[in-house]
């Protein structure tokens, strides 16, 4: 096995400024199992280092024809020195030119919408090389901070319409307040949120899930007269997954929520087709223990796109304060707000920023 090649300052600067790719693990305490890691950065490094040798090259050299006649595409899936981007059912593996900078003031992140120029050369994994021009403004994005208080912003997705929030009754147990977080994160970046209460197969064998069930309902409705719709599913009876194959459809969704909640397991329930990677469930601790590294995007065969996120199990806030966090909680200005939904203001409010 050849060792790590070594980066030069340039790519080193490519990969600080716009890639970030292993992200989500990295902005929380959670930590990836360390096979994990390291197998994924034995294969970062592996492809690197072959497209150093080309397509970089092609990067480095300037383009002077008309950006906006270059093909367009849609990233999905960002690695430490390259992004994979899909233009007409064809996946380019793509590096970044080197100015790009003065177009994108902030890291690529999956489903950004990218003009890109082709090398001509084939990867040794059969995708075509390419070089990523340009990157189009977002129509939404939805971001995290780096911790609650807030001081780095990290773009997770981008032109997503809608946020489907993933929470298990049991194995791991809800955290609602991690889901008011992420309600207020869809509802910031401009995705309408949804929540899916997965694993309901575990009320009949679960005790956790049993005792999570009445207060589960009782969330779900106060939800519901916030606007934020929910449904029941999971894998193992099949229940909700027509709904969640209705919401999918025709749009883009992000699914999102706290590692090992099911949210990789209902991609592959409707589009079984799919490659992705699902955590086993012997030995579950409950703690969760991210199966799904990276966010990536899908398309799926009946309409839409679905971008797949790794487990979080803190979300911190970008852009918001204490002045504007009654926005998101309209039932606390209206007086309907139930003791759960105050505390929860109360703590996010404790966490942010004067
Ligand atoms: N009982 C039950 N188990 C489920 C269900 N859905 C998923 N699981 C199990 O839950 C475990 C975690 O599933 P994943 O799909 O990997 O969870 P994830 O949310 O993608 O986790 P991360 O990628 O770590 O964020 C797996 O062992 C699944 O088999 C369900 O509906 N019922
Ligand atoms: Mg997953």
């Amino acid at each position: 096995m050849p060792g790590k090649p070594k980066k030069t300052p340039r790519e080193k600067d490519l990969t600080s400024r716009y890639f970030t790719g292993q992200l989500d693990e990295d902005l929380d305490s959670d930590r990836v199992a360390q096979h994990q890691h390291f197998t994924s950065r034995n294969a970062s490094a592996e492809q690197n280092k072959i497209l150093k040798t080309s397509a970089m090259r092609a990067a480095d050299a300037a383009f002077t024809g008309d950006l906006d006649a270059l093909p367009l595409g849609e990233v999905t899936q960002v690695h430490s020195l390259f992004c994979d981007v899909l233009h007409d059912g064809v996946t380019y593996l793509c590096v970044v030119r080197k100015t790009m900078n003065k177009v994108s003031p902030t890291a690529l992140v999956v489903g950004d919408r990218v003009r890109f120029r082709v090398t001509g050369i084939l990867h040794d994994t059969g995708k075509p090389e390419a070089v990523l021009e340009k990157v189009l403004p977002r129509d939404t994005v939805l971001t995290r901070a780096d911790s609650f208080k807030g001081q780095i912003q990290h773009p997770i997705v981008a032109n997503a319409q809608q946020m489907l929030i993933v929470v298990s009754l049991a194995q791991p147990t809800v955290k609602w307040g991690l889901i008011d977080r992420m309600i207020i994160a869809a509802e910031g970046g401009g995705l309408k949120p949804t929540v899916c209460l997965n694993k309901i197969d575990l009320v009949d064998t679960d005790k956790t899930a049993q005792k999570e069930m009445p207060f589960a309902i009782e969330a779900l409705a106060h939800y519901q007269s916030l606007g934020i719709a929910s449904f029941h599913a999971s894998i193992q009876s099949g229940a909700g997954l027509e709904d969640m194959r209705h919401l999918l459809r025709d749009r883009t969704t992000v699914l999102a929520g706290h590692s090992g909640v099911g949210k990789s397991s209902l991609v592959m329930a409707l589009q079984p087709q799919i490659d992705i990677r699902v955590g086993a469930i012997s030995g579950y601790t409950g703690k969760g223990r991210h199966t799904t590294t990276s966010a990536r995007r899908y398309v799926l065969d009946f309409g839409g796109a679905v971008v797949d996120t790794p487990g979080v199990k803190l979300f911190g806030l970008w852009g918001i304060r204490r002045e504007n966090l009654g926005d998101f909680f309209p039932d606390i200005a209206a007086g309907t707000a139930p003791e759960w939904r105050k505390d929860s203001h109360q703590r996010i409010g404790d966490s942010l920023k004067d």
